[in-house]
Protein backbone atom coordinates (compact mmCIF):
# COMPACT_ATOMS: atom_id res chain seq x y z
CA UNK A 1 0.00 0.00 0.00
CA UNK A 2 2.79 2.19 0.81
CA UNK A 3 4.49 1.76 -2.54
CA UNK A 4 1.33 1.99 -4.33
CA UNK A 5 1.09 5.69 -2.37
CA UNK A 6 4.53 6.70 -3.09
CA UNK A 7 4.25 5.89 -6.61
CA UNK A 8 0.83 8.17 -6.92
CA UNK A 9 2.46 10.54 -5.11
CA UNK A 10 5.36 10.98 -7.45
CA UNK A 11 2.68 10.74 -10.40
CA UNK A 12 0.53 14.11 -9.16
CA UNK A 13 3.88 15.50 -8.69
CA UNK A 14 5.08 14.79 -12.14
CA UNK A 15 1.84 15.99 -13.08
CA UNK A 16 1.85 19.34 -11.23
CA UNK A 17 5.12 19.84 -11.34
CA UNK A 18 7.02 18.24 -13.98
CA UNK A 19 10.45 16.29 -14.53
CA UNK A 20 11.38 14.58 -11.23
CA UNK A 21 15.12 15.43 -10.29
CA UNK A 22 15.43 13.15 -6.78
CA UNK A 23 13.12 11.52 -4.82
CA UNK A 24 13.19 9.52 -1.15
CA UNK A 25 10.22 8.16 0.42
CA UNK A 26 12.48 6.18 3.04
CA UNK A 27 10.28 3.28 2.78
CA UNK A 28 13.75 1.35 1.93
CA UNK A 29 14.27 1.67 5.97
CA UNK A 30 17.35 3.57 5.13
CA UNK A 31 19.05 6.80 4.54
CA UNK A 32 21.68 6.21 2.03
CA UNK A 33 23.18 9.06 0.04
CA UNK A 34 22.49 11.68 3.08
CA UNK A 35 25.47 13.66 4.31
CA UNK A 36 24.44 14.12 8.00
CA UNK A 37 25.82 17.43 9.79
CA UNK A 38 25.37 18.05 13.21
CA UNK A 39 24.69 17.09 16.57
CA UNK A 40 21.42 15.14 15.70
CA UNK A 41 20.81 11.34 15.18
CA UNK A 42 19.10 10.73 11.73
CA UNK A 43 17.30 7.33 11.75
CA UNK A 44 14.63 6.06 9.53
CA UNK A 45 11.60 4.55 11.85
CA UNK A 46 8.41 2.87 10.08
CA UNK A 47 9.41 4.84 6.52
CA UNK A 48 10.13 8.20 8.05
CA UNK A 49 13.50 10.36 8.49
CA UNK A 50 13.68 11.63 12.20
CA UNK A 51 15.98 14.25 12.87
CA UNK A 52 15.98 14.45 16.45
CA UNK A 53 18.06 14.74 19.81
CA UNK A 54 17.92 13.51 23.50
CA UNK A 55 20.00 16.53 25.51
CA UNK A 56 21.95 18.29 22.87
CA UNK A 57 21.34 21.66 21.67
CA UNK A 58 21.69 22.92 18.40
CA UNK A 59 20.96 21.87 15.07
CA UNK A 60 21.24 18.72 12.90
CA UNK A 61 21.11 18.84 9.07
CA UNK A 62 21.30 16.15 6.54
CA UNK A 63 22.00 16.59 2.82
CA UNK A 64 21.69 15.30 -0.54
CA UNK A 65 21.58 15.95 -4.71
CA UNK A 66 21.05 14.14 -7.80
CA UNK A 67 24.26 13.39 -8.38
CA UNK A 68 26.76 12.04 -5.78
CA UNK A 69 24.92 13.93 -3.46
CA UNK A 70 25.21 17.57 -4.92
CA UNK A 71 22.36 19.00 -7.82
CA UNK A 72 22.82 19.03 -11.39
CA UNK A 73 21.14 22.11 -11.86
CA UNK A 74 21.02 25.49 -9.68
CA UNK A 75 17.61 25.92 -10.70
CA UNK A 76 15.28 22.94 -8.83
CA UNK A 77 12.21 23.15 -5.91
CA UNK A 78 12.73 20.84 -3.39
CA UNK A 79 9.56 19.37 -1.57
CA UNK A 80 8.21 16.92 1.40
CA UNK A 81 6.43 16.50 4.07
CA UNK A 82 7.45 18.16 7.86
CA UNK A 83 5.95 17.26 11.45
CA UNK A 84 7.31 19.09 13.94
CA UNK A 85 7.21 17.26 17.55
CA UNK A 86 9.13 19.42 19.10
CA UNK A 87 12.00 21.92 18.73
CA UNK A 88 12.83 25.43 18.34
CA UNK A 89 13.38 25.76 14.13
CA UNK A 90 13.20 22.70 11.56
CA UNK A 91 13.10 23.15 7.27
CA UNK A 92 14.79 23.18 4.06
CA UNK A 93 18.36 23.73 2.64
CA UNK A 94 19.40 25.12 -0.80
CA UNK A 95 22.44 25.52 -3.11
CA UNK A 96 24.85 24.26 0.40
CA UNK A 97 28.24 24.30 -0.67
CA UNK A 98 29.89 24.58 2.77
CA UNK A 99 29.27 25.38 6.25
CA UNK A 100 31.42 28.87 5.71
CA UNK A 101 29.79 29.23 2.17
CA UNK A 102 25.88 31.29 2.10
CA UNK A 103 22.98 29.09 1.13
CA UNK A 104 19.33 29.07 1.24
CA UNK A 105 17.02 28.14 3.84
CA UNK A 106 13.06 27.68 4.36
CA UNK A 107 13.10 27.99 8.33
CA UNK A 108 9.73 27.01 10.39
CA UNK A 109 9.38 28.70 14.27
CA UNK A 110 6.54 27.49 15.64
CA UNK A 111 8.04 29.56 19.10
CA UNK A 112 7.87 32.84 17.40
CA UNK A 113 4.88 31.32 15.09
CA UNK A 114 7.16 32.72 11.82
CA UNK A 115 8.38 31.16 8.59
CA UNK A 116 11.60 32.27 7.05
CA UNK A 117 13.53 32.51 4.01
CA UNK A 118 17.27 32.87 4.80
CA UNK A 119 20.51 33.20 3.90
CA UNK A 120 22.83 31.50 5.88
CA UNK A 121 26.20 31.23 6.33
CA UNK A 122 26.84 28.69 9.44
CA UNK A 123 30.32 30.42 10.45
CA UNK A 124 28.45 34.00 10.67
CA UNK A 125 24.82 35.51 11.12
CA UNK A 126 22.06 34.67 8.53
CA UNK A 127 20.06 37.27 6.89
CA UNK A 128 16.65 37.21 6.85
CA UNK A 129 15.18 38.03 3.49
CA UNK A 130 11.62 37.58 3.90
CA UNK A 131 9.35 36.37 6.57
CA UNK A 132 5.79 36.02 7.16
CA UNK A 133 3.43 34.55 10.41
CA UNK A 134 2.40 31.43 10.37
CA UNK A 135 1.01 28.97 13.09
CA UNK A 136 2.48 25.38 13.61
CA UNK A 137 0.66 23.08 15.50
CA UNK A 138 2.61 20.27 17.05
CA UNK A 139 2.52 16.93 15.98
CA UNK A 140 0.31 17.79 13.06
CA UNK A 141 1.17 17.06 9.24
CA UNK A 142 2.74 19.95 6.61
CA UNK A 143 3.69 19.87 3.01
CA UNK A 144 7.09 22.42 2.65
CA UNK A 145 8.47 23.56 -0.12
CA UNK A 146 11.76 25.78 -0.93
CA UNK A 147 12.31 26.57 -4.70
CA UNK A 148 15.54 28.44 -6.23
CA UNK A 149 15.73 29.75 -9.74
CA UNK A 150 18.34 32.05 -10.38
CA UNK A 151 18.33 34.73 -8.23
CA UNK A 152 14.36 34.03 -6.71
CA UNK A 153 14.25 32.41 -3.85
CA UNK A 154 10.95 31.22 -2.83
CA UNK A 155 8.90 28.99 -0.08
CA UNK A 156 5.20 27.91 1.32
CA UNK A 157 4.07 25.72 3.84
CA UNK A 158 0.40 24.25 3.90
CA UNK A 159 -1.51 21.38 5.70
CA UNK A 160 -3.80 19.02 4.00
CA UNK A 161 -2.89 16.93 0.95
CA UNK A 162 -0.40 17.11 -1.35
CA UNK A 163 -2.90 19.13 -4.49
CA UNK A 164 -4.14 21.34 -1.86
CA UNK A 165 -0.72 22.90 -2.48
CA UNK A 166 -2.01 26.79 -2.75
CA UNK A 167 -0.89 28.44 -6.06
CA UNK A 168 0.29 32.01 -4.12
CA UNK A 169 4.36 32.26 -2.24
CA UNK A 170 4.03 32.44 0.84
CA UNK A 171 7.66 33.84 0.78
CA UNK A 172 9.86 35.57 -1.93
CA UNK A 173 13.39 36.75 -2.08
CA UNK A 174 15.67 37.79 -4.48
CA UNK A 175 19.31 37.06 -3.95
CA UNK A 176 22.64 36.87 -6.09
CA UNK A 177 25.31 35.59 -3.52
CA UNK A 178 24.75 31.98 -4.11
CA UNK A 179 24.28 30.73 -7.68
CA UNK A 180 26.03 27.48 -7.35
CA UNK A 181 23.76 24.13 -7.62
CA UNK A 182 25.24 22.64 -4.14
CA UNK A 183 23.51 20.59 -2.31
CA UNK A 184 19.70 20.64 -0.97
CA UNK A 185 18.79 19.29 2.60
CA UNK A 186 16.70 19.09 5.32
CA UNK A 187 17.04 20.09 8.95
CA UNK A 188 16.17 20.48 12.81
CA UNK A 189 17.49 22.05 15.85
CA UNK A 190 16.28 22.39 19.24
CA UNK A 191 17.06 23.70 22.82
CA UNK A 192 18.31 20.78 24.27
CA UNK A 193 16.52 20.74 27.58
CA UNK A 194 13.97 18.62 26.65
CA UNK A 195 14.34 15.74 23.38
CA UNK A 196 13.29 17.78 20.12
CA UNK A 197 12.43 15.86 16.99
CA UNK A 198 11.28 16.81 13.73
CA UNK A 199 10.02 14.11 11.24
CA UNK A 200 10.16 14.60 7.70
CA UNK A 201 9.16 12.26 4.93
CA UNK A 202 8.41 11.89 0.85
CA UNK A 203 11.06 13.97 -0.48
CA UNK A 204 10.99 15.10 -3.92
CA UNK A 205 12.93 17.68 -6.00
CA UNK A 206 12.04 18.51 -9.27
CA UNK A 207 12.61 21.20 -11.80
CA UNK A 208 10.82 24.29 -10.62
CA UNK A 209 7.36 24.39 -12.25
CA UNK A 210 7.60 27.93 -14.65
CA UNK A 211 10.45 26.03 -16.10
CA UNK A 212 8.64 23.38 -17.01
CA UNK A 213 5.44 25.18 -18.28
CA UNK A 214 7.61 27.77 -20.35
CA UNK A 215 10.29 24.98 -22.05
CA UNK A 216 9.70 21.59 -22.26
CA UNK A 217 5.93 21.08 -21.85
CA UNK A 218 4.75 23.26 -24.65
CA UNK A 219 7.70 21.70 -26.07
CA UNK A 220 5.97 18.57 -25.90
CA UNK A 221 2.95 19.11 -26.71
CA UNK A 222 3.24 21.24 -29.62
CA UNK A 223 5.50 18.05 -31.07
CA UNK A 224 2.88 15.89 -29.65
CA UNK A 225 0.37 17.68 -31.79
CA UNK A 226 1.85 17.98 -34.80
CA UNK A 227 3.10 14.87 -34.98
CA UNK A 228 -1.16 13.91 -34.95
CA1 LIG B 1 7.82 7.11 3.78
Amino acid sequence: MKKIFAFLLILIVQICFGEVLFSDDFNDGNDNGWTHLGVAAFQVIDGRYFVHAQQSRGLGKSLNGDQSGVMSTADYSVLCSLVMECGRESGLIARYTGDDQWYYRMVVKPYSSRVLLERRNDSGPSVVKDQCSFTLVAGSDYWIRLEVEGNSIRGRIWDGSLDEEPENWMLTATDALQGEAGSFGLFASGYGKIPWSSIFDDVIVSVPAGQQLSSETWATVKTNSSVQ
